[in-house]
């Protein structure tokens, strides 16, 4: 009898211990769905050519450029959830290094071998945005280099991007004239970061 007893509370025991859990399980599913339906998919993904889409991408790589030399950076962000963005930023983030061993020439004019100086160099003349027949120009950045434009939101769209709609994006960028022998052989990594807000 006294043995049956003690069965009993233990089972009434592990009841309660179950019931804890699974009462709060049930609580946090609910909440989380709501969370789901209010915020939507929100998703932006880049490509070179504009068919297919990721969400980290290379997109491009200059080299051995000469003074006066221009380069047209093109490439499409897609708008890949369901929820409108309102508000689209790109940053980039600018290194400068010396890429290998200096030059002679280089050496003469240049006292820091561990930090490049080519961006300075590098100017943005025109970026230009397009979506559907519509198209505009980011008229700030003009004329700036891409020491300058280091870490500045650079805003880019004029009309929120809706589901599934593409936007194309062009930065051409000119090696200026005015580049001494300081930039012989160095070399800019550019990390651009784009940012979505609904
Ligand atoms: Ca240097
Ligand atoms: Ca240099």
């Amino acid at each position: 009898m006294k043995r049956a007893w003690i069965v009993a509370a233990g089972i009434l025991a592990a009841l309660l211990v179950l019931a804890g859990p699974a009462k709060s399980f049930f609580t946090d599913v609910a909440l989380s769905q709501n969370n789901e339906i209010s915020s939507g998919k929100f998703d932006i993904a880049i490509s070179r050519d504009g068919s297919r889409f990721y969400n980290d991408l290379k997109l491009f790589e200059f080299s051995n450029l000469k003074p006066g030399d221009e380069r047209t950076l093109t490439f499409y962000i897609k708008n890949r959830g369901d929820t409108d963005v309102s508000r689209l930023t790109m940053v980039l983030h600018v290194s400068d290094l010396e890429d290998g061993s200096m030059s002679p020439a280089e050496k003469a004019v240049d006292n820091t071998t561990d930090v490049g100086e080519l961006s300075e160099y590098l100017i943005v003349k025109e970026l230009k945005v397009y979506l559907g027949d519509d198209s505009w120009e980011i008229e700030w950045t003009k004329d700036k280099s891409l020491k300058e434009l280091n870490g500045k939101e650079i805003g880019l769209l004029k009309e929120p991007l809706k589901e599934d709609e593409v936007l194309k994006v062009t930065m051409t960028v000119e090696f200026s004239k005015k580049a001494g022998n300081e930039c012989q052989t160095d070399k800019v990594v550019v990390d651009m970061k784009l940012n979505a807000e609904q």
